[in-house]
């Protein structure tokens, strides 16, 4: 049996494996938990934050606007399901001007380290690069400098420092509508200067794991576990009908996370519902965020569907170290 290290969270969302699925993730039987219209402004909430936050959780969730304009919302909740989303969007503090004016906002993570919340986004600065911001209470918010240079999406903070640094998975690219995209390990002393740049993984040409071929972001806060860092990210094909983003699964090394020790050739989740494949962008899973268990194992997964709506999936750590290794991709 793996383990997670870590907090145990006795109120994780939760639904057993139904009798006689085959697969390592599962839906929960209510989906989509957060609709296209839970704010009055929204067109749509997805790529959306949680974590576990006093008695309850609180989020940051993405919600485009009816003007199509991205921004990103705070939002609380007591079950992890029945969210409460602030009709306004989220205001930062900061004393840089230049930083805090707001160009578009969308995709957040949420990852607590030592005394608080961070916030990662892709944030506009003449093109999309990775805004970085602290909260103790999801009611005031500090932005801190932009993380990396445009062009860059989907900036992901390890939960604690390694070897003395923070950690943050990112995936750089082009001006272009990401014709490329691997993902990379950051290092900083103090959140704000990031260097010593690590390859992580590419994306994977030929028909052996097909589904990550066009590019690859991380996704979910990485779990540390006794095996390494699980993390769960996002792998696109391109189709004569457009992208289609799937759900995968690898195992960094613990103290060497650009090390990658296991990552899987089959997906864990592809868009097969209906709310997964239609929508203002079909056939997009995005996993954004995860709560765990150590107690138990549980993961909770929480993806948008479709750029549209917000869905809620369960698995274990075990489900998803043995998955991974059983199709193992010989990158
Ligand atoms: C990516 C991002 C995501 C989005 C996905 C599918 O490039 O813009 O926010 O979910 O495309 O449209």
């Amino acid at each position: 049996m793996s383990k997670i290290i870590g907090v145990s969270l006795p109120n994780i969302p939760w639904q057993e494996k139904p009798h006689g699925c085959k697969e390592p993730v599962w839906r929960y039987g209510n989906n989509p938990i957060i609709k296209r219209d839970a704010i009055e402004s929204s067109n749509s909430i997805f790529n959306s934050a949680v974590v576990s936050f006093e008695d309850g959780f609180a989020g940051v969730f993405r919600c485009d606007s009816r003007s199509i304009s991205m921004d990103i919302f705070a939002g609380f909740s007591k079950d992890g399901i029945h969210w409460d989303i602030n009709q306004q969007p989220i205001v930062f503090q900061g004393e840089d001007e230049e930083i805090t004016k707001r160009e578009y906002r969308y995709d957040p993570r949420v990852c607590y380290i030592e005394d608080r919340y961070y916030i990662t986004w892709c944030n506009g600065y003449h093109g999309p690069t990775i805004g970085l911001a602290y909260t103790f209470d999801f009611k005031t918010f500090h932005q801190m400098e932009n993380s990396f240079l445009p062009y860059n999406r989907n900036g992901v903070l390890f939960p604690r420092k390694i070897n003395d640094y923070y950690m943050m998975l990112s995936r750089p690219s082009d001006t272009g509508h990401t014709p490329f995209g691997d993902i990379f390990v950051s290092q900083s002393k103090d959140l704000e200067y990031w260097g010593h740049h690590r390859h992580v993984m590419s994306t994977y040409s030929g028909d052996a794991s097909a589904w990550q071929s066009k590019k690859i972001g991380p996704g979910p806060v990485p779990i540390e576990t006794d095996e390494g860092w699980l993390l769960i990210y996002h792998g696109v094909i391109n189709t004569c009908n457009g992208f289609v983003y799937r759900m995968g699964c690898a195992i960094l090394d613990i103290d060497k996370p650009w090390v990658v020790k296991h990552r899987s050739a089959a997906y864990i989740l592809a868009p097969s519902e209906y709310y997964e494949c239609v929508g203002d962008v079909p056939n997009v899973v995005f996993p954004c965020a995860t709560l765990t268990d150590s107690d138990t194992g549980r993961i909770a997964i929480y993806y948008g569907c479709a750029d549209t709506v917000t869905g809620l999936a369960f698995t274990t750590v075990d489900e998803l170290i043995q998955f991974t290794k059983k199709h193992p991709l010989h990158a």
